[in-house]
């Protein structure tokens, strides 16, 4: 007989039908015979076009269907909100198809183009997926920073309080556990009295690559306990907890409870007789044991010794149903990789396929007609119409749209630039902030601002004066108290708009993910503003990616940056955080050099996360304070600011040279400039706002065949003119632009890890300042120049 009937899948487990235990295990054995077809169906049934294998995880999947039928069919509500591992998504697009919220086509066309996505996908797959995942730990992590979204806005009443709040939950495998997001996670959850969350450890104990340790046993309850949670331990199964309660039972406890991860898989894997084997070794002289054995037969050996209680429908509605308080809890499910299927519990099923004769009598087992395999409700014992009529009453079900649709803030025409003649951009930056939070209305309180330990040094200072830190509680400042002069006033309640974490990137990133989906997840728009230092964005640049891929919106504003945190020296230098601004889909960077500039480009970051096929936004800063240029900002030009360049000095007729610069080093190329202009009049400076809008625009031009920004601001120059380019970032953020209206170019910048020193000394080593654009210039020209 095939394991998946003597893994326990079989109708002799099911209760008597009419009650919902006998509809869930019904539709836990549709579940799982839906994601393994559809996996079945990717790989072997669909025609491939370019050889490569389709592949879909159906061990990984059978891991967690009792799992994910319990919490999808009876324990979510419609306020809950969800993140399954990211090779669960078999049983995700299963259930969801069950629901009516999935087609058939798309499970026919799961890991295809436009079909079911291999991971589950916010923006791919659809208002079913409310946290998408695929790089492990982050999905997981995400529901903790949701969790303090939520609250941060239930506490406020900025959403409606009626109804109790959403619980965040986290389908996690075990092996996610390794990633040290987690850990990360996991303290700064405890620091803010995390509520309402959820992790559904899938322990099965194997990984990827093996079978986890046993020194492992034992430190995951105490780790989360440690940080205040409650943990619920599902280890055994029904069956399993009543041999243990007859005759000699204990025994039978300690021999499974003693034995290694990597002999119980292989036991799994081998079946009853394996099972029979080792326990008439080990065990045979106590004669409750023997009675066991000689009760069941091999089938029903396996069936017991496999009866784990995370593939125990009632023992997993039990545990779920027992929580009822916002205490976070953990719960540690044991299971069985592949569970059901034929490479139960062998260490290398994670890549694992069904093949065709497998698959063949896996379907005679699961008494699914021929031509049947994508019917909802064939080969169950369950009648249809009590499945159908159980599927229209879950909680979950009913609930309207999962995503909220929510109106914009409206953001005011425009924001002030703080006066000074010499400002660097993180002054200005922190002075507008200190503006905004001096106003009133919708906008200024849906600015909620968060930061790595960094608040004070990216100078959110008056903003945090001002609006306060975010917490549960009300807390007051002690130094302040105590009269200690500080120019920072941390008073922390519930009406705090600051979100304060410990020195954490990733952390950070799963914040601004979090609160950048306050609209569609919760229902109330929120406008999130992220600082860190720039260098630091690499620490949690999966998370950003991560934040990225699903579209939630915020601003991130890095700073400082560069080599010009000069005396800070190469360990806090950043060099190619501006590619990481070209090439991160779903984030917009912009590099301005002077503060209307950056009044102009917030202004536009805080609608652009609220539009409709917009997104984030990557403000990159300085320390350096520059003197600022004394102009009015008319259309036109605040138009180009965002359009990523202007002309800072046009060229003139028939320009042989231009210097194109970005950022802090727009008094270098200024001076360059000027001096060049003595021998070549014409020479235009170009200020380049954002490499990325520009090259962005750019490329979809040429691909249309049309012109954009750039080649119509370099068409100002004669054909074949010089460009030279500079900033303090690596040399290929702009060198690009040579390539625009074929113009031989000389790329400056940093490519080397710097060291301490002042700007001066920093500039001259890197060559980046103003002798090395004049020399770049004049080495250049003389090479075009005519004689
Ligand atoms: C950051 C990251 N590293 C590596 C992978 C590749 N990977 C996918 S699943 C997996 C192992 C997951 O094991 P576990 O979480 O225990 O899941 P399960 O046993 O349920 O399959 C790995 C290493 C990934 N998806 N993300
Ligand atoms: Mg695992």
């Amino acid at each position: 007989m095939l394991r998946a009937l003597e893994g326990g899948l079989g109708r002799e487990r099911q209760a008597e039908p009419g009650d919902k235990l006998a509809c869930l295990m019904a539709l836990e054995r549709k579940v799982l015979w839906l994601s393994t077809w559809m996996i079945h169906n990717a790989n072997h049934l669909r025609p491939s076009r370019d050889g490569l294998k389709v592949g879909g995880h159906q061990a990984s999947s059978a891991s967690v269907a009792t799992l994910m039928t319990a919490l999808y069919f009876d324990v979510l509500r419609p306020q809950d909100r969800v993140a399954v591992k990211p090779h669960a998504s078999p049983v995700f697009h299963a259930i969801q198809y069950l629901r009516g919220r999935q087609t058939r086509d798309q499970l026919e066309r799961f890991r295809g183009f436009g079909g079911a996505q291999s991971y589950p996908s916010r923006t791919k797959d659809g208002e079913t997926v409310d946290f998408s995942t695929g790089s492990v730990g982050l999905g997981v992590g995400m529901t903790l920073f949701a969790s303090i979204a939520q609250d941060y806005l239930r506490l406020k009443r900025l959403v409606p309080t009626r109804d109790p709040p959403g619980r965040m939950i986290a389908l996690a495998g075990d092996a996610e556990l390794d990633e040290g997001n987690i850990f990360e996670a996991l303290l700064e959850g405890w620091k803010h009295d995390v509520r309402s969350l959820w992790w559904v450890i899938d322990y099965n104990r194997q990984s990827l690559d093996a079978v986890v340790s046993d020194r492992l046993f034992g430190r995951i309850d105490a780790l989360f306990e440690m940080m205040g949670w409650r943990v619920v331990t599902l280890k055994y199964g029904r069956l399993l907890e009543a041999a243990f309660a007859g005759p000699d039972g204990h025994h039978l406890r300690e021999w499974i409870d003693a034995c290694p991860n990597s002999l119980y898989s292989a036991l799994v894997y081998k079946g009853g007789e394996g099972w029979r084997e080792h326990l008439l070794r080990d065990l045979n002289r106590y004669p409750g044991i023997r009675a066991i054995l000689d009760s069941h037969d091999d089938a029903a050996l396996h069936r017991l010794m496999t009866n784990l209680a995370g593939h125990d429908m009632a023992s997993v509605l039990a545990a779920f149903h027992a929580v009822t308080d916002d205490r976070p809890t953990c719960f540690i499910a044991y299971t069985i990789k592949g569970y059901g299927l034929p490479f139960a519990g062998h260490k290398d099923n994670h890549a694992g396929l069904m093949n065709k004769d497998q698959m063949a009598s896996f379907q005679r087992d699961m008494g699914v007609a021929l031509g049947a395999e994508w019917e909802p409700f064939a080969g169950l014992d369950v009648p249809e119409e009590q499945l159908s009529a159980f599927l229209a009453g879950v909680p979950m079900a009913g609930s309207g749209p999962r995503r909220h649709d929510v109106p914009a803030v409206a953001v005011p025409p425009s924001l002030p630039v703080p006066r000074g003649n010499r400002l660097s951009t993180q002054e200005a930056f922190g002075r507008m902030l200190g503006e905004i939070a001096a106003g009133d209305g919708e906008f200024a309180e849906r600015i909620v601002t968060t930061s790595p330990d960094v608040t004070v040094s990216t100078n959110l200072g008056l903003w945090v004066n001002r609006r306060g830190i975010f917490d549960r509680a009300e807390r007051t400042d002690t130094f302040r108290e105590e009269n200690v002069v500080s120019a920072q006033r941390w008073t922390m309640s519930p009406r705090g708009q600051h979100i304060e974490l410990g020195i954490a990137e990733s952390n950070l990133f799963l914040q601004l993910a979090a609160l950048g989906l306050s609209g569609p997840l919760f229902g109330t728009q929120l406008l999130p503003i992220g600082t860190l230092y720039d260098p630091f964005i690499k620490r949690g640049q999966d998370a950003l990616n991560y934040a990225c891929y699903q579209d939630a919106r915020f601003i991130l504003v890095a700073t400082p940056s560069g080599i010009t945190l000069a005396p800070e020296g190469g360990a806090h230098q950043s060099v190619g955080e501006p590619l990481t601004g070209l090439a991160q889909p779903g984030l917009t960077s912009f590099e301005p050099a002077f503060a209307d500039e950056l009044a102009i480009l917030l202004r536009w970051a805080l609608e652009e996360i609220q539009r409709e096929g917009g997104g984030s936004v990557y403000l990159r800063l300085s320390t350096r304070p520059i003197e600022q240029p004394q102009r009015p900002i008319d259309q036109d030009l605040a138009e180009a600011i965002i359009a990523g360049a202007y002309w800072l000095r046009e060229p003139g007729p028939g320009a042989m040279l231009a210097i194109a610069y970005s950022g802090a080093v727009a008094p270098e190329a200024l001076a360059a400039h000027q001096a060049l202009a003595e021998d070549l009049p014409e020479t235009g400076l170009l200020a380049v706002t954002s490499p990325d809008r520009l090259h962005s625009d750019w490329r979809a031009a040429r691909v249309q065949g049309e012109v954009g920004v750039a080649e119509r601001l370099l068409a100002r120059l004669r054909p074949g003119a010089t460009l030279v380019t500079v900033g303090d970032c690596h040399p290929a953020t702009l060198s690009w632009l040579g390539a625009v209206g074929g113009n031989p170019i000389v790329p400056l910048g940093v490519d080397r890890f710097g060291q301490s020193g002042d700007v001066a000394d920093l500039y001259r080593a890197y060559g980046i300042d103003t002798e090395a654009i004049i020399d770049a210039a004049a080495r250049a020209c003389l090479l075009v120049l005519p004689g």
